[in-house]
């Protein structure tokens, strides 16, 4: 039964993205024959898979750039058994993983040798239209009516079914799961811990009241026709006023009403890149972080390189410091003090330090492996460099320690200070928590299935060693998960910090699980299964992630 409406939840979102309905560009002699039918599949196609990676116009970013030019230079076959074979370097093999058949992986090397057609654009008149406040603030509870510990609840993704499931973090109950839109990227809370966002791929905000006797949605809205980033203003005196979603098409960012989601202030992140200085029609937005040191939004402009400071006080004077900073700005977090803002410019292999403090470029770090990514990182006391911030790599098995503490290791402030080899590539989330001793690197791309499947934790009294021995924890053999090659994603601490959930993410039709470890004696703690649980990968601690606490 609960299949049945996830599905049919799932096909609007599809049609809806099938609607996008573009024009055939005007055709050169010896452009591949497409019906005008098979241009619209494969541009939904390409929507779904391929532009997260290389963008929607095809300019390039985590992925290859792919225009005619590049394309036609490689020819059709060399498209065809790229996409059905992949590549070591990322991407993934569609044809013999089974994700598209013969017949698709032959439309879509067609289509990439066509002119990218350019979706819609998403105004203002297209987000009030999509926008509904289901409850009024008037009419919401003015103090929490549940029993539920909301501080150690978990906002859990389930990426293929279009829902969240919110856990409780001692008991392991699924108190609740929730329709939101497709593949829920990121949850983040409002500065009090009551309002909790998510955000869908297909750029649907859900905002949630967790004080409500039954936490639902109370707003929603769609940003664009693709998003990955949510976030709320967490500066002293405007806690829970604003929040603010990035799109990666149309390139914007909105500012909404903290209550209520309606849409207040659009703007667009076209325009140039830092270093060249040329026009990027599509720079989408990234991570974005809200300040505690300002009345500020840290916006991530992956294209052009920029990180814009967007100063909320005043939103009918938008005062935006625009930073610059290094092409291909992915994901990042704060440093132990919350001052410092370090992200990866992730196809650069480098990250970006921000003082948000003073709205400044302080460096910007060779981090020495292939393509950090670090989630929002992880702080720890390094036993040599003091506070130490670290990242691991998509594209090999390095993790970089870089040191944060410009008063008392002014040595080893925004240095890589320590490299350290772990599990192996495909990594793409680093844990830890100020109670833990540990740091847990994960490697959920890695091709081999034992790699995927498991996850290295460093013992940070280790770390006076050059070469550290890590102890790896079989997380999917403990999971018991017989069918499927799942992979293991993502830790996330509970609130006391003694405890850290990982997914283990199958997949949408097999069973998944999340596996609990205790943090002091490395041992399984706890596997939760329900059949509810569809391809679960994000996990948010809502304590955790409101005070910014990794
Ligand atoms: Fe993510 C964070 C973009 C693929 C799970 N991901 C982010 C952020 C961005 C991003 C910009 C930072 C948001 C912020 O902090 O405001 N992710 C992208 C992509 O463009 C990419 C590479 C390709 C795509 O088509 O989406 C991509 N991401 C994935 C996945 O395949 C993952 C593993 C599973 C999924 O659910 O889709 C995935 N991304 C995550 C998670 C975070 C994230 C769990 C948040 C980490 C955190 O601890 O904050």
């Amino acid at each position: 039964d609960h299949a049945d409406t996830a599905a049919d939840r799932y096909v609007p979102s599809m049609t809806t993205l099938g609607e996008i309905n573009v024009e055939i560009p005007g055709r050169k002699p010896g452009d591949p024959v497409m019906t005008d039918e098979e241009f619209q599949q494969a541009t939904t196609t390409y929507f779904e898979r391929c532009a997260g990676c290389h963008g929607v116009l095809r300019k390039g970013a985590t992925g290859k750039a792919l225009t005619p030019d590049i394309t036609r230079d490689l020819g059709f076959e060399y498209l065809r058994d790229f996409i059905t074979y992949g590549s070591p370097a990322g991407m993934p093999n569609w044809g013999t993983s089974g994700d598209m058949t013969e017949a698709d992986v032959d439309l879509m090397a067609r289509y990439v040798l066509l002119e990218p057609p350019a979706p819609p654009e998403f105004g203002m008149e297209d987000m009030r239209a999509s926008w509904k406040v289901h409850v009024e603030p008037a009419d919401r509870p003015t103090e929490k009516l549940n029993d539920w510990d909301i501080d150690n609840l978990f906002s859990v993704t389930l990426r293929d079914s279009g829902e969240i499931a919110l856990i409780d973090g001692s008991t392991y109950e699924i108190k609740k799961i929730l329709e939101t839109g497709y593949a829920v990227h990121i949850s983040r809370i409002s500065a009090s811990g009551r309002y909790l966002f998510v955000i869908g791929r297909d750029a649907k905000v859900n905002m949630i009241d967790l004080w409500m006797e039954d936490p639902d949605t109370v707003a929603e809205i769609k940003v664009g026709a693709e998003a990955r980033s949510v976030e709320t203003s967490k500066f002293e005196g405007y806690e829970d006023k604003y929040a603010i979603a990035g799109a990666y098409w149309p390139p914007q960012f909105v500012i909404m009403d903290g209550d209520t989601l309606e849409p207040l202030r659009i703007k667009s992140t076209r325009g140039m890149t830092y270093d060249e200085q040329t026009y990027h029609p599509e720079p989408r937005v990234a991570a974005i972080l809200g300040s505690h040191y300002k009345p500020e939004f840290l916006v991530n402009v992956k294209e052009t390189g920029k990180i814009m400071m967007v100063d909320y006080s005043d939103i009918d004077a938008l005062k935006v410091t625009e930073i610059n900073a290094e092409r291909f700005l992915h994901d990042g977090g704060l440093d132990s003090t919350q001052r410092y803002f370090l992200t990866a410019a992730n196809a650069r292999g480098k990250v970006v330090v921000i003082d948000t403090k003073e709205s400044k470029l302080v460096a910007v770090i060779e981090t020495e492996g292939e393509t950090p990514h670090p989630g929002r990182g992880a702080n720890i006391i390094h036993p040599t460099y003091g506070p130490v911030w670290a990242t691991s790599h998509l594209g090999d098995d390095t993790v970089a320690l870089i040191g944060t503490d410009p008063e008392g290791h002014p040595e080893h402030a925004w240095k890589m200070v320590h490299q350290l080899y772990a599990l192996g590539g495909g990594s793409l989330f680093v844990k830890t928590h100020p109670e833990s001793e540990h740091l847990y690197v994960d490697a959920t791309l890695n091709p081999d299935a034992e790699t995927s499947g498991s996850v290295a934790v460093f013992k940070v009294s280790d770390l006076t060693e050059e070469e550290p021995e890590y102890t790896t924890l079989p997380i999917v053999e403990w999971a018991g998960i017989a069918e499927g090659q799942p992979r293991v994603v993502q830790g996330e601490f509970n609130k006391a910090g003694n405890e850290i959930w990982f997914s283990v993410w199958n997949a949408k039709d097999l069973e998944s699980a999340i596996v609990v470890v205790d943090d002091k004696t490395l041992e399984l703690k706890h596997v939760i299964k329900d059949p509810r649980l569809i391809t679960p990968t994000g996990k948010f601690n809502v304590y955790n992630t409101r005070a910014d606490v990794y």
